[in-house]
């Protein structure tokens, strides 16, 4: 049921630290050819920390953990084709022998099966604006309240309802701590006003956290947490301007009757127009920035356990 790569299985046997990335930002997140060498520039800033990439998805039917440069360039390029996978999804599409991209949750939910506790992605999936209405709240969250993974980001992407996703990770029992920030961060901006109630100043402070929270998983008390990282300053966009695109992209999307899974991947591509690839260029480099800090977060907790 579980493709893991050789150079994966290798690492993890070793104790040595992986670091798990995830694939819906390639197919749906993020435009062709950017996504491309997104994909292959995220693998390398996790290499260059010393831990091991491990790119998910499923590919032909089978849930992959360390997919190939092949199927990365695949999924870069098959956009339409491959399917924008959530938790629920991937049994199915593992039936059908279908391709697909994972979202947090999903990737989250392989990655844990893997035995792959740390995970990098840009900004995770929340409570949408107006939910009050479409009950539109992303699975991330449900998964991040039972699987033991934990997730860098740079808080939840910035077209969502930012204080009810925070309110939501409470309920929910998910830690959320800033790195270097007490701040949760915006996405596309540093600040969003809402503040955090834990920090860690340095990866190996972060990894100690996460090893207490994963302690308390073994003691049969379910549930990952959230490590958020801000844009990088040199890239982080205005909130105001932000803010503006954001009211352009949701008209957008209200007049197209855009629902469900296709949202997220409409507003980024709307907010990407809508700020003339400004948002593309600083989703980019946070990924990037994530998936270093995810590789230091993981090598601070390999030396911790051996
Ligand atoms: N972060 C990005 N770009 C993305 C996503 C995250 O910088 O495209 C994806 C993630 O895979 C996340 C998903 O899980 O968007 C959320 O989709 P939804 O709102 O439908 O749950
Ligand atoms: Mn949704």
């Amino acid at each position: 049921m579980l493709r893991i790569s050789d150079e994966v299985a290798t690492a993890l046997d070793e104790g040595r630290p992986v670091v798990a990335l995830e694939s819906t930002l390639i197919s749906h997140g993020l435009p062709y050819p950017q996504n491309l060498a997104v994909a292959q520039a995220l693998e390398g800033e996790v290499r260059a920390t010393g831990a091991v990439p491990a790119t998910v998805g499923v590919v032909r039917g089978e849930p992959t953990v360390g997919l190939v440069a092949a199927d990365i360039e695949r999924f870069a390029t098959g956009g339409g084709h491959i399917r924008k996978l959530t938790r629920r999804d991937v049994g199915i599409a593992a039936a059908q022998g279908a391709d697909g991209a994972t979202t947090v949750a999903a990737t989250m939910a392989i990655a844990a099966a893997a035995g792959v506790p740390v995970f990098a992605t840009g900004g995770i999936g929340g409570v949408h604006r107006g939910a009050e209405r479409t009950w539109d709240v992303s699975a991330d969250l449900a998964e991040l309240a039972r699987t033991p993974v934990l997730v860098v980001c740079a808080g939840a992407k910035a077209i969502l309802d930012l204080p009810a996703t925070l309110e939501y990770l409470e309920t929910m029992g998910v830690p959320v701590v800033g790195m270097g920030t007490g701040e949760f961060p915006a996405f596309y901006s540093a600040s969003s006003g809402l503040p955090l109630t834990a920090r860690a100043d340095t990866p190996a402070e972060a990894a100690r956290i996460w090893q207490a929270q994963r302690a308390l998983v073994a003691m049969a008390a379910p549930g990952g947490m959230l490590l958020c990282v801000p844009p990088p300053a040199e890239v982080a966009l205005p909130r105001d301007e932000v803010e503006e695109a954001i009211g352009r992209a949701l008209a957008r999307a209200e007049e197209a009757w855009v629902r469900g899974p296709a949202v997220t991947p409409f507003l980024l591509a709307a907010m990407a127009e809508e700020t003339h690839g400004e948002s593309v260029d600083t989703n980019v480099a946070l990924l990037q920035q994530n998936a270093r800090v995810a590789g230091q977060v993981a090598c601070a907790l390999s030396e911790l356990l051996s």
